[in-house]
């Protein structure tokens, strides 16, 4: 194919850089996916061994992909919470390429983002609302599945925060309330229809941190006009990129390959600037994490202790069970009544207030940090 994987030019040379800097790219569309959150510490969905799949498939679910079909979840929510509370907003630092998409829209240049990933890394590194399109949902929205009434975001981010199913308010209803993520089953966005026609009026077309294999997502380049620079930022080629005169192929992390665009175009030291300038939530993040791992710390203490009982009580209770066939053995011999009177009923209370079995399951084998 030609593609050289160093430089953003493509095949026959098409010079993006050239291009861009002559403003001739005025109206770009951005499209993304999951590789671009993957260095933020989010999984993608297919990478081998790594990919989100690959996990959930150690999990007790019938298939993968079960955790976001709608009709398993109506039957059993609690997975999709579990994976929630993992992903929820607020956890995770946009990456250097999220960056670089608010850069663009800071230029007067993004036309459209529409972006696969649910992550809402894009809005949190500041694309204003009205130039994203996500085209599977994400967690900005939540609302109820059967009667769609929305649901209050606090409320929401509490449930997802003590991993519990949240039922929609409405009177009568109690539904199921689920973030307006697009599960299997599901309709696509209005949204996402509703902006369709604008790849034909884009100008440029960046593709980034996809493997393009969902549609209709996938066919969304195929929808710019054939004389448009389609570039395509990715570890892996990714759907017919690469088959038209002006396509641009910088094979690559995404971050690497940002940097490389931006370098070329001399907005490096502006766009490290703007990413620096996400710091002071890091800080906070870090703290979050703080606190969790030391949530975790204490959880860990409180389950060794656990054991630690279980097994001091064990003891106890089979020592307490030997005496007492001890004594038993020998009928002629009057049981003292001390301990006859209390260890039996210390034993049941002991037997009460036994710790009782851990229960399996949850995802805390797949996400052992949760
Ligand atoms: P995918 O099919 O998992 O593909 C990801 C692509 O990104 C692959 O081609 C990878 O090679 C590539 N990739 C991974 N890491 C990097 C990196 N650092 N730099 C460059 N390329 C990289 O994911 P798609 O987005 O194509 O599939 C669409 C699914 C994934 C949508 O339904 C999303 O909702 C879903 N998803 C979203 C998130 C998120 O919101 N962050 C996470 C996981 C999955």
């Amino acid at each position: 194919m030609g593609q050289d994987p160093s430089t953003p030019q493509g095949a026959n040379k098409f010079d993006v850089t050239k291009f861009i800097k002559e403003g001739k790219a005025r109206r770009i569309v951005v499209l993304t996916g999951a590789g671009i959150s993957t260095s933020a510490g989010i999984p993608d969905f297919r990478s081998p061994g790594t990919g989100l799949y690959a996990n959930l498939a150690r999990l007790n679910l019938p298939y993968a992909e079960a955790v976001f079909d709608i009709s398993y979840f109506r039957r059993n929510p609690l997975p999709f919470y579990t994976l929630a509370h993992e992903l929820y907003p607020g956890k995770y630092r946009p990456t250097i390429t999220h960056y670089f998409i608010r850069l663009l829209s800071d230029k007067g240049l993004l036309f459209k983002l529409f972006t696969q990933n649910i992550d809402c890394l894009e809005r949190e590194a500041g694309v204003p609302d009205h130039k994203i399109v996500e085209a599977h949902g994400s967690f900005a929205r939540q609302s109820c599945i059967d009667c769609k009434t929305a649901f209050p975001e606090d409320l929401m981010k509490k449930a997802i925060q003590r991993k519990e199913v949240p039922y929609c308010k409405t009177l009568q209803c109690n539904g199921l309330v689920k973030p307006e993520i697009v599960f299997f089953g599901e309709q696509l966005p209005a949204e996402f229809i509703k902006n369709l026609s604008l790849l034909a009026d884009a100008d440029l077309c960046i593709v980034m941190g996809t493997s393009l294999s969902v549609h209709p997502f996938a066919s969304l380049p195929s929808l710019c006009s054939m004389s448009v620079p389609r570039i395509l930022i990715n570890l892996e080629l990714a759907g017919d990129i690469g088959s038209r005169p002006n396509d641009v192929l910088l094979l690559d992390d995404c971050d690497a390959g940002v940097r490389k665009l931006a370098t070329a175009l001399g907005w490096l030291e502006e766009l490290e600037a703007l990413w620096e300038s996400s710091k002071p939530k890091v800080k906070e993040m870090d703290q979050k994490k703080k606190m969790r791992s030391e949530d975790e710390e204490l959880g860990a203490k409180v389950d060794d202790l656990t054991r630690e009982l279980d097994a001091t009580l064990k003891i106890s209770n089979e020592h307490t069970s030997r005496v007492r066939s001890q004594l038993t053995k020998d009928s002629n011999i009057e049981k003292p009544k001390s301990l006859h009177d209390g260890s039996e009923d210390e034993s049941r209370k002991v037997q009460d207030e036994s710790p009782q079995p851990e229960t399996s399951g949850g995802l805390k084998h797949v996400f052992p940090h949760i």
